[in-house]
């Protein structure tokens, strides 16, 4: 079932509502209709001429109520048309790139790959953990605040890690070390068990994850996503060979879109989560062996946003009704 906030659970919601009302009429009349003119109950027929089998009782019409009968549910119907086509506006009409966080997916036997077409900076949720990690420019400054486990550091970039101590008097860090915008990095601040308690990352334009590393696709909140999704051949040896047909789907926002082999542009699809956690992925058009294992998680982070001075999705709330969601993955905070 779908997250309660998103479009087509409030849109099933909806639907739900006016059948059930319409339901009930429906059936309340007939039900009436057969208790009163069931056989061996002589209608009341003081004020008609007669009753014939087959024809509607011309003597007892009732204008308002048959031109009810064709007005409310052209209304109805016409309402649900609109509220149908919101939801696909809401999916399928794509914003200006500008607006949105880019995201190209490539879709190949048997995995998926996650582009960033923009760079993602993000960390956990700095009220929830107590740490709260800074890095731009040429400073890296780390602030543990009362009650936090913080004792050490490890700052990873384009794959080589230092290791930093923390002050333990002040439970903080401030580190002269210059932030490279086009350089993956992640800052890991481990308790004294070496267990990590808090992550901050930088994903920049270009960088990949790839479900066959067991990797996750990371997303923040409160912005539109926009897919941009291609199907490939997992390997080039045979260029006549274009991949088969994928389909991208993330059951937690109740879409899915084709991946079509060949189609140079790609298609397109939009959702805007606005709640944390970890999601699944999965490949919804059967694309050979090891179709079913073309899964893959996504998970939904609070974006740092230094340039303004407040991290994008401060609204991003922890969705608390998902069993499978790790403690790291409460992004958000207030800066
Ligand atoms: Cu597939």
């Amino acid at each position: 079932m779908v997250a309660e906030d998103t479009v087509f659970s409030v849109l099933y919601d909806k639907f739900m509502f006016w059948s059930i009302l319409v339901g009930i009429f429906t059936f309340g009349w007939m039900f009436l209709a057969m208790l009163r003119y069931r056989d061996g109950v002589e209608p009341d027929t003081s004020h008609i001429d007669h009753i014939e089998v087959g024809a509607f009782p011309v003597d007892r019409h009732n204008t308002p109520i048959e031109v009810l009968f064709y007005v409310v549910p052209t209304i109805i119907v016409a309402w649900l048309v609109v509220l149908a086509l919101s939801s696909n506006t809401e999916v399928w009409v794509i914003p200006e790139d500008s607006e949105g966080h880019n995201m190209v997916i490539t879709g190949k036997q048997w995995f998926w790959e996650f582009e960033y077409e923009d760079s993602l900076t993000w960390e956990d949720d700095v009220q929830a953990t107590s740490v709260d990690v800074d890095w731009a420019g040429t400073a890296l400054t780390i602030n543990g605040g009362a009650g936090s486990q913080a004792v050490n550091a490890t700052v990873t970039v384009k794959g080589e890690s230092t290791d930093y101590e923390l002050d333990q008097m002040t439970v903080s860090l401030d580190e002269t070390l210059t932030f490279d915008p086009y350089a993956f990095a992640t800052v890991e601040v481990t308790d004294t068990d070496g267990n990590v308690i808090h992550t901050w990352m930088h994903i920049p334009k270009g960088h990949i994850f790839s479900s066959a590393a067991s990797e996750d696709m990371i997303i923040p909140c409160d912005v539109p996503i926009i897919f941009e999704m291609h199907s490939k051949p997992s390997d080039d040896s045979n260029p006549k060979y274009v991949g088969v047909q994928h389909s991208f789907g993330l059951p937690e926002w109740g879409v899915k879109e084709d991946l079509v082999p060949g189609l140079e542009n790609g298609t397109y699809m939009t959702v805007t989560p606005d709640d944390a956690g970890v999601f699944d992925i999965r490949c919804y058009e059967y694309c050979g062996n090891q179709h079913s294992q073309m899964v893959g998680q996504v998970k939904v982070v609070a974006m740092e946003d230094y340039a303004n001075g407040l991290p994008k999705g401060t609204n991003c709330a922890t969705e608390d009704t998902f069993p499978g969601s790790p403690a790291g993955a409460n992004a958000g905070g207030d800066y």
